[in-house]
């Protein structure tokens, strides 16, 4: 198996994610400006979307989309997914929200030529997002008591909050802090040489 990655990238949450879950996977890097990968290859002829992560699985078949290859991590291993009948589909909704509303509200910041006006407004927007999620997040994870994999995608955007400006709400910045303490987290910060 096989991640495609960039450095600090959302892809730094599936590395996490298989981390947690114990699964054995190679990384290969891509360079998001050349489109090339570590080993020289064209990466648009293996993902077409030309964006990370991609995950190439045993079987040859490959997984884009963080919403995707999480859902997939958790399959594989569902301690990392909450319990119950709604376990799933509550799983998915924080899935959902985490990539359709929080990491989209950062888009401004990875984008060139965006002006400072459209920044503090992908700023207020981003700080609403993660308001929502501070508000009902206790001592645990995102989810509950226990980690899921939702929990690696929100660390990995969180980290992106402070060098662009976002602040954290105070549960969120204790969330952070716990998430960062895990060691999966932190070998996989390592793997990346990324300090946070
Ligand atoms: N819809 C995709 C978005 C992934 C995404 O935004 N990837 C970023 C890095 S965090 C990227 O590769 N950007 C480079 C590009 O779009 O060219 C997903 O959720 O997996």
């Amino acid at each position: 198996m096989k991640l495609y990655y960039a450095i600090g990238a959302c892809s730094l949450a599936d590395r996490i994610a298989l981390a947690e879950a114990g699964i054995a996977c190679e990384f290969e890097r891509v360079d998001l400006h050349t489109r090339t990968t570590e080993t020289g290859a064209d990466y648009a002829a293996i993902n077409p979307k030309g964006y990370v992560p991609a995950l190439v699985l045993d079987s040859g078949e490959m997984i884009t989309e963080n919403i995707a290859i999480l859902s997939w991590i958790a399959e594989q291993s569902p301690k990392l997914r909450p319990e119950g009948p709604l376990g799933w589909f509550r799983l998915l909704e924080a899935l959902a929200y985490i990539s359709t509303e929080v990491h989209k509200s950062f888009h401004a910041f990875f984008v060139p030529d965006v002006t400072e006006e459209a920044k503090d407004k992908a700023r207020a927007l981003a700080s609403l997002r993660l308001e929502y999620l501070a508000a009902s997040l206790g001592d645990g994870f995102l989810l509950g008591h226990d980690l899921t994999v939702a929990d690696p995608y929100l660390f990995v955007i969180m980290t992106w909050a402070r060098p662009n400006g976002v602040v954290l709400p105070a549960p969120l910045a204790a969330y952070f802090e716990r998430m960062k303490a895990r060691p999966a987290v932190a070998a996989a910060l390592a793997s990346e040489g990324l300090q946070v």
